[in-house]
């Protein structure tokens, strides 16, 4: 007679990632394929990270997943492509010290719950698709024993959300858009590891948590559909920005490394700009905040931070060392005083990792 309570539990934490090269705009929707590679630095899983718990049971009776304490809809086809890849792959379950045996049918057939903490402002352009579907796809596969690498994991955690596929890395990880139509050579590789450039320090002005108000998803299609400029920031800039960008990283060039950020996200908020209808993500706080950093930039004679922003308004500051770091802290504190009228209401401050 077979048990039947027993349950199968893993839980995994993944940190969100933050591009320094945008990825904006597809050119298929279903598999999620980008018109153009991007690079990323990936955050110290203490700060900015989500914590998904996986479990399979004989006594689940259908999928059911519950994001911050809610309970969400799988029926999406972001979740399903997800569940079945990983599925797909499953392998028998067997550890002779913990008396566990399954079969990979049995793993295949039966039903998951799956419980998700972000330890950030969900939707509000911190990456929260990033961090959540790479963990989802992570914890899946270490439950149902997949002996795939993290570049085909990632190929699939991309299924969820085109950003989450650099979340399987630290350092700074690039996403290859690939040439296949299946998208099966779309995936993500470690360029360095977290120790290589470990001087960085990485600061999130929060300068608004609401939800924003365009998706990413609907944003970048509106884009493609409607921009003029998109066809030659994806076809010519940012090739040339991704060999020098990697170039920037290899040699701990932070002058460089600084310069192509900041023009890189410029770009990406001037191509939503020119999207019909208009998007914008920055308000007059995240200009400020650009004013600030541009400014300081110039009198120092060489970058000290480098600023960018995603489908959001809050600001992501990347510091050359901790000193540059606490000036530039000193700075925030000076123009957005604590209970001023602007709404930049607090710092996250993390060393890469
Ligand atoms: C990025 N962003 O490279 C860019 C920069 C936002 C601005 O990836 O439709 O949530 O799930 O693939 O990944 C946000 O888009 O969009 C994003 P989908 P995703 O990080």
């Amino acid at each position: 007679q077979q048990l039947q309570n027993w349950v199968l539990m893993v839980s995994a934490q993944t940190p969100t990632n933050i591009a320094v090269i945008k990825y904006w705009g597809k050119r298929d929707e279903d598999l999620i394929l980008a018109i153009n590679d991007s690079i990323s630095v990936t955050l110290d899983p203490a700060h900015l990270c989500t914590t998904t718990t996986v479990a399979v049971s004989p006594a689940f009776n259908r999928d059911r997943m519950w994001l911050n304490g809610k309970e969400i809809s799988l029926s999406g086809g972001r979740y399903q492509n997800c569940l079945r890849e990983i599925r797909a792959r499953a392998s028998d379950v067997e550890d002779e010290n913990k008396g566990i045996k399954i079969a990979k049918n049995d793993l295949q057939n039966l039903h998951v719950h799956i419980a998700s903490y972000n330890n950030f402002p969900t939707a509000a352009g911190l990456a929260s698709s990033a961090a959540g579907f790479a963990c989802l796809v992570f914890s899946l596969a270490k439950l149902m024993n997949v002996q795939e690498d993290n570049g085909k994991l990632s190929a699939i955690a991309r299924q969820g959300s085109g950003s989450a596929c650099r979340s399987l890395y630290g350092g700074f990880v690039k996403w290859i858009m690939g040439k296949e139509e299946n998208g099966s050579d779309s995936i993500a590789v470690q360029l360095v590891d977290e120790k290589h450039w470990d001087e960085l320090v990485i600061i999130i002005a929060v300068v608004s948590s609401r939800q924003k108000e365009t998706s990413s998803t609907s944003g970048m299609r509106d884009t493609v559909e409607t921009s003029a400029l998109i066809e030659r920031r994806a076809k010519e800039v940012v090739p040339k920005r991704i060999i020098q960008m990697e170039e920037a990283i290899q040699n701990r060039d932070f002058p460089t490394f600084a310069q192509l950020t900041c023009a890189d996200s410029n770009q990406f908020h001037a191509v939503c700009m020119d999207t019909s209808p208009p998007i914008f993500y920055m308000n007059d706080t995240s200009h400020r905040v650009i004013g600030c950093v541009e400014k300081w930039n110039r009198s120092e004679g060489t970058p000290q931070v480098a600023y960018t922003f995603d489908a959001g308004p809050n600001a992501v500051l990347i510091a050359r060392n901790r000193k540059a770091a606490t000036l530039m802290l000193q700075r925030l504190l000076f123009h957005f005083p604590p209970n001023s009228d602007t709404d930049l209401n607090s710092y996250v401050i993390g060393d890469k990792s």
